[in-house]
């Protein structure tokens, strides 16, 4: 072999390496990819919420277990020194997140007319509005969800229930939601979200509620103070922001508790929800 052969040979090696290199960075990235996105088929009925920050915060992450999506680590803006408000005034919180850019997920565009509750893909709205929506087993709307006196929508003509569907002496049925975010293809962060809560009459038998958690699967705060009259739609938000009051992008999911059954159940607290309404999400 020549100078020229055993350069070339040399070359020819480090290509080589370099090929098995990126083939399996490939395959690492796609493995992360597929985890992301796994089914929750799987998932175990969330337990009932006793309503205690700590309580929401076990509840969640044993959904998120379930669900693959406690193995993402977002890199939000970080959430030390980030201050969480509630707001039960939409229109205030979503003046507070206005500069942001507003994204609202009204749940409208499906089509309700002809079918009983619709189940929808747990990325219908990842491109569109950058959220992503998985319920404990499933993800369903409809018009009144068998009971228009209390399940009204706050936005004609559909609203949102977490599945699985009760299946008649077997269980409750879905009454737990995971958000995450998106944003150019990529996991997303948002500074505030929010949800319109209907029919949360009888939180003495179950609280509905609202956590925000960030990055690193921290609970940055949660909200259980969701108790009106039969029929009543009550927004309730919450937003991070820094000592100035601005809107700080550090909330990587947000786990939301809709009463303790499936709405058409009947036999428990039937809550459903409507119009979730968050800031545009960012990449870190
Ligand atoms: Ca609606
Ligand atoms: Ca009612
Ligand atoms: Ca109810």
């Amino acid at each position: 072999m020549n100078t020229v052969e055993r350069a070339m040979g040399r070359l020819w090696g480090s290509f080589t390496i370099w090929r098995f290199f990126l083939a399996t960075q490939l395959l690492v990235i796609s493995a992360c990819l597929i985890e992301e996105r796994d089914d929750p088929d799987t998932a175990d009925p969330a337990e009932p919420n006793n309503g205690s920050a700590e309580s929401m915060a076990t509840n969640s992450s044993s959904t998120t277990r379930t669900t693959g999506i406690q193995s993402l680590s977002v890199d939000c803006a970080p959430s030390t020194n980030v201050t969480v408000t509630n707001y039960d005034d939409r229109a205030a919180f979503e003046a507070a997140l206005a500069d942001r850019g507003i994204r609202v997920v009204d749940f409208d565009d499906i089509d309700t007319s002809t079918a009983d509750p619709v189940p929808f893909a747990t990325d219908r709205y990842a491109d569109s509005h950058g959220a992503v929506i998985v319920g404990t087993d499933g993800q369903y709307v409809d018009e009144q969800f068998s009971y228009p006196e209390d399940f009204r929508p706050v936005s004609a003509p559909n609203q949102y229930a977490p599945g699985p569907k009760h299946v008649r002496g077997k269980d409750a049925g879905g009454h737990g939601t995971d958000v995450t975010f998106r944003a150019s293809d990529r996991a997303g962060c948002v500074a505030g979200f929010g949800v319109v809560f209907i029919d949360a009459d009888f939180s003495g038998i179950a609280r509905s509620s609202i956590a925000l958690f960030d990055g690193n699967n921290k609970l940055l705060g949660a909200n259980d103070d969701i108790d009106g009259d039969d029929g009543s739609q009550l927004f309730r938000g919450m937003i991070a922001a820094d000592k100035d009051g601005q809107p700080v992008p550090t909330v990587a999911r947000v786990h939301l508790v809709n009463g303790n059954e499936w709405p058409e159940r009947a036999t428990g607290e039937g809550v459903t929800l409507d119009d979730m309404v968050f800031d545009r999400p960012v990449n870190p």
